[in-house]
C-alpha cells in the first residue's frame, strides 16, 4: 500500500518510529479519523492520555453525567450496520452508555491496536525542509507527515482560581477528571463549586447520597428540564427505518440535529398569549431547542427577554423558598448566551432540607482550607469537595501541546490574542497540522458527532487527494485565514452570543483573550463552504511538493 511519503528513505525518520499520520486523542474524533485513514491504507498512530477510548466521555464520569443532544442523533452515522445494531435506551444517553458505545466502536472496527493509551503528547515540531512532524509523547518520539489534533473542545479541565484550592484534606474531585474508582457520599458533608452543566447534572445525584450538601454558586444558571425518558422500541425502530434521511437532514441543518425546529417567526411578531403557549410547548418537550422557539431569540435582545422571562418564571415555580428561588434565578443575562443546561430535578433539589445554596456573589469564597471552604461569612466544614468549574474550552487542549515549526513559529504565540484558523481546520504557518472541530468551526454550537464526521471526512479526502496529486504539504494561506476570522467575527457580532460571559468566549478563564470561538453560521452552511473549498482545488490553502 503506498503511503504519502516513503519515510524509510529518510535516515532521521528511520531512527524514530515513523507514520503517515499521528492523531492526538481517542475520543469520537480520533477514533473516526483513525478508521478513515486506515481505510486509505495510511499508517496511523494515535496517542491518548486516558487509559481507554472516549475522550471527554472517558474523563467526565461524574454522577449524573449525560449528553444534552438526543442519543439517536448523538452517534456515528458512517456505518449503517453500527447504527442499526446499537440500541440506545434513553432519550439522552448517560455517560456510561456513551462510553460503552465508544468502546464497542473501538472493538467492532479493531481500532485499539493503533492507539497508545496513558500517553500524553507534550510537543509537536514541524521540520519544513523534511516535511515531517516530530511528536514527543511521554518519552516516546515519533515522526509523521501529518499531525491531527483530535483533542476535543471540552477536555482541558480548569482548576478554580481560588486561594488554597489544593489545601483541602478531604476527598477532592473535579467533574472533568473524575476517577474511575468507587465513591460513596452517604453520610458525608459535600461541597460543590460550580453550577454550569456539570454541576447541574451532578447536584441532584449527590443530594441523594450526602448528609449535607452545600452548593457554592457564583452565577445562577438557565437550566431547562431535559425531559429525559426511556426510549421505547417502536420509536427506536421508526428512527432506524428512516436513519438515512434523518442523518441527511442533520448534516444540512443549522445545529446538526435533525429533530430541532427551524423557526421562521419572530418572537416579537407573536402576541404575549401566543408566546406563552409556544414557550410552554417547547418547555414540555424539553431540551435546548427551547431557544429555537422563534427565529430571533439569539439575535434580538427584546426577543431574548421574552424567552428568558418565561424561563425565570418556571425556575421560580420549581423552588419553594422564595429567597432561594430568587438566588437561583439568572438576572441581567440573556438566555442561551451561555451554554444552556438541561436538568432532571435540579431546582427541586434545593427543596430538600439538607441542601443549602451558598450565594458566593454576596459572600465570596475567601479560601479553601484544610477542612472546607471559608467564605466572607463563615467556614463550611466538609468531607468531600467537588469542583464543577468547567474547562479551558476549545483552545485549552490544543495549546497544552507545545506546537512549533522550524521557521520559528509557536502556536501559543500565534494565538496569544485569540485563535486564528481557516475554517477551524488549519492555522496558517503550520503545514500538515489539522484540527478536528477547531475554533472557527461550528463545533460546540452543533451536535459534535455530526461536526466531527464532517471534519474527519474532509481531512481524509484532502489527504487522499494530496496523495493522488503527489503533494507533500498543505497549509492555510494567511489571507484566507484573515478573511475567515473576519467572517466568523462578523457573523457572531450579528448575534447576542458575544454578550454573555461564556466559555464560548474564553470569559471563564482569567487572562484568556475574549474572542467568540465557534462559527455561528450553522452546520449546513459551513459544510457547503468546506465542500466548495475542496472542489475548487482547496481554495485558500497552498501546497508544496518538496
Ligand atoms: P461551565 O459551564 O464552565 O461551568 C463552570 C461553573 O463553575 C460555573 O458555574 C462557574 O461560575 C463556576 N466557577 C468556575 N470557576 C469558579 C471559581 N473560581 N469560583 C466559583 N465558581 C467558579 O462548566 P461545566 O463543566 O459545567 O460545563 C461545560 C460544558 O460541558 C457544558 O456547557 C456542556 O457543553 C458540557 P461562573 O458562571 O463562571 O460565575
Amino acid at each position: 500500500m503506498s503511503t504519502i511519503r516513503d519515510l524509510s528513505q529518510d535516515a532521521e525518520a528511520e531512527s524514530h518510529q515513523s507514520f503517515d499520520v499521528v492523531i492526538v486523542g481517542a475520543g469520537f474524533a480520533g477514533l473516526y479519523m483513525l478508521y478513515r485513514l486506515r481505510e486509505l491504507g495510511l499508517r496511523v498512530q494515535v496517542f491518548e492520555a486516558g487509559g481507554n477510548v472516549g475522550g471527554t466521555w472517558f474523563w467526565n464520569r461524574y454522577p449524573g453525567a449525560r449528553c444534552d443532544v438526543e442519543s439517536m442523533e448523538y452517534s456515528y452515522s458512517f456505518s449503517e450496520e453500527l447504527q442499526q445494531e446499537w440500541n440506545w435506551t434513553e432519550r439522552y444517553a448517560t455517560q456510561p452508555e456513551i462510553l460503552s458505545y465508544i468502546n464497542h466502536v473501538a472493538d467492532r472496527f479493531d481500532l485499539r491496536r493503533h492507539i497508545k493509551f496513558n500517553t500524553r503528547v507534550q510537543s509537536a515540531f514541524f521540520d519544513e525542509t523534511k516535511s515531517l512532524w516530530s511528536i514527543q509523547a511521554d518519552g516516546t518520539s515519533m515522526k509523521a507527515s501529518f499531525c491531527v489534533m483530535a483533542t476535543g473542545c471540552l477536555s482541558a479541565a480548569k482548576a478554580p482560581e481560588i486561594e488554597g484550592h489544593d489545601r483541602f484534606d478531604g476527598e477532592t474531585y473535579h467533574t472533568g477528571l473524575w476517577p474511575d474508582t468507587e465513591f460513596n457520599f452517604t453520610g458525608k458533608k459535600v461541597g460543590v463549586i460550580g453550577t454550569g452543566s456539570s454541576g447541574v447534572q451532578l447536584i441532584p445525584e449527590v443530594a441523594q447520597q450526602s448528609k449535607e450538601l452545600y452548593v457554592f454558586q457564583r452565577t445562577p444558571t438557565f437550566s431547562l428540564p431535559a425531559g429525559n425518558r426511556p426510549l421505547n422500541s417502536a420509536e427506536v425502530s421508526d428512527i432506524k427505518r428512516s436513519y438515512t434521511d434523518l442523518r441527511k437532514r442533520a448534516r444540512i441543518s443549522p445545529t446538526g440535529v435533525a429533530s430541532y425546529p427551524v423557526p421562521t417567526q419572530s418572537a416579537l411578531e407573536a402576541s404575549p398569549d401566543e408566546r406563552e403557549i409556544a414557550y410552554d410547548v417547547r418547555w414540555r418537550i424539553g431540551g435546548t431547542a427551547y431557544t429555537r422557539t422563534y427565529n430571533d431569540i439569539m439575535l434580538n435582545a427584546q426577543a431574548n427577554q421574552t424567552a428568558a422571562d418565561f424561563a425565570r418564571q418556571k425556575i421560580k415555580a420549581r423552588v419553594r423558598d422564595p429567597e432561594v428561588a430568587e438566588a437561583l434565578t439568572p438576572k441581567d443575562v440573556m438566555i442561551g448566551t451561555k451554554r444552556l443546561c438541561l436538568d432532571t430535578e435540579y431546582f427541586e433539589t434545593y427543596n430538600k432540607p439538607h441542601v443549602k445554596l451558598i450565594d458566593i456573589k454576596n459572600t465570596p469564597i475567601t479560601e479553601i482550607t484544610s477542612k472546607g471552604i471559608r467564605t466572607s461569612q463563615t467556614e463550611y466544614i466538609l468531607d468531600v469537595l467537588i469542583f464543577a468549574t468547567g474547562f479551558d474550552a476549545m483552545t485549552g487542549s490544543i495549546l497544552k501541546v507545545d506546537i512549533r515549526t522550524s521557521s520559528g513559529l509557536s502556536l501559543a504565540k500565534k494565538w496569544k490574542e485569540g485563535p486564528k484558523t481557516y475554517l477551524g481546520l488549519m492555522t496558517a504557518g503550520f503545514p500538515n497540522l489539522f484540527m478536528i472541530t477547531g475554533p472557527g468551526s461550528p463545533s460546540v454550537l452543533s451536535n459534535m458527532v455530526v461536526s466531527i464526521e464532517q471534519h474527519v471526512e474532509w481531512i481524509s479526502d484532502c489527504m487522499a487527494s494530496m496523495r493522488l496529486n503527489g503533494r507533500l504539504q498543505i497549509q492555510a494561506t494567511s489571507s484566507a485565514e484573515d478573511d475567515w476570522v473576519h467572517h466568523v467575527n462578523e457573523l457572531s457580532n450579528g448575534t447576542l452570543f458575544p454578550l454573555g460571559n461564556s466559555w464560548y468566549l474564553g470569559a471563564n478563564v482569567p487572562g484568556k483573550p475574549r474572542v467568540f470561538m465557534p462559527y455561528v453560521g450553522g452546520v449546513g452552511r459551513y459544510r457547503e463552504i468546506c465542500t466548495d473549498v475542496a472542489s475548487n482545488d482547496y481554495k485558500g490553502f497552498e501546497f508544496k511538493n518538496t
